[in-house]
């Protein structure tokens, strides 16, 4: 196509990296990096899950699309725009438990850090014990739990029963594509406490979030 937003779309779709900064370069010259991941890329990565999910994509493609946008957030990022100063507070971040899913935690990190945050990112598949040890470690002022598969959600709410037995009190952020506010303000608040756990719907979401229950 023409226009460099369908193409970037595109690429997301068919995993083409061959040429990708090109593309990412020409966009930068009207767009910034930010409107570029959320509605170019992120437009592209819905067509994987939908296409992914009628079952007219495998898995090794989809694998493809998700290297396509890792290289085009890790090229974009150092154009973004950094709120200097003091550092607001500490969140410990994972995948949960059995979950692979990271492009969105990876986006929740970068919005953060951009942003003012101490942000100690632990990856995928993390063990709730895991969760727990960094944020004593590191005196973490919330915790941000992700999860793209419903069976995470589960894993969520069994995660969030274990720190109340721990007697943990730290506000936790809950975000991905399989978890609904209302599941998370009926059945998680329940599991943990009422004001310190929350739905993010995004990164921004999970932004202000972070400044409510740390500013
Ligand atoms: Co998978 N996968 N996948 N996948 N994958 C989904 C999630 C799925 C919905 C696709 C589908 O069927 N349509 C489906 C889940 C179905 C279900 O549970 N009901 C699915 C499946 C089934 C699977 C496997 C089981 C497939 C298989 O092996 N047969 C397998 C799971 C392996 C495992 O986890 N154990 C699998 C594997 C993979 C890949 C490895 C190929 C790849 C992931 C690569 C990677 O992440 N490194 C992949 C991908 C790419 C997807 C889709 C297509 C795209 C996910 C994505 O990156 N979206 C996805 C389809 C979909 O989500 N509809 C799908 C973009 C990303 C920015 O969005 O993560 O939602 P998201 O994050 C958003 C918000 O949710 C929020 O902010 C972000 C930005 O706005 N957010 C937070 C997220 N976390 C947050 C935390 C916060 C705050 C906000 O605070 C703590």
């Amino acid at each position: 196509p023409e226009a460099v937003d369908e193409r970037l779309k595109e690429r997301i779709v068919d995993g083409d990296r061959q040429g990708l900064e090109a593309d990412l370069e020409e966009a930068m010259k009207d767009h910034p990096p930010l409107t570029i991941i959320n509605e170019f890329l992120l437009g592209g990565m819905k067509v994987v899950g939908e296409l992914f999910g009628a079952g007219k994509m495998q898995l090794p493609f989809v694998l493809q699309s998700a290297e396509t946008m890792k290289a085009a957030v890790a090229y974009l990022e150092p154009f973004m725009e950094k709120v200097e100063g003091q550092e607001k507070g500490t969140i410990v971040l994972a995948t949960v438990k059995g979950d692979v899913h990271d492009i969105g935690k990876n986006l929740v990190d970068i919005i953060l850090t951009n942003n003012g945050y101490r942000v100690v990112n632990l990856g995928i598949k993390q063990p709730i014990a895991n969760i727990l040890a960094a944020a004593k470690e590191h005196k973490a002022d919330a915790i941000g739990m992700s999860g793209l598969l419903v069976k995470s959600t589960v894993i969520m709410r069994e995660n969030l029963e274990e720190l109340k037995r721990e007697g943990v009190d730290i506000p936790v952020l809950l975000g991905g594509a399989a978890l609904t506010r209302k599941f998370v303000e009926e059945d998680c608040i329940v599991a943990y406490g009422g004001s310190r756990v929350a739905y993010a719907r995004d990164a921004f979401d999970g932004l202000s979030l972070m400044d409510k229950v740390v500013g």
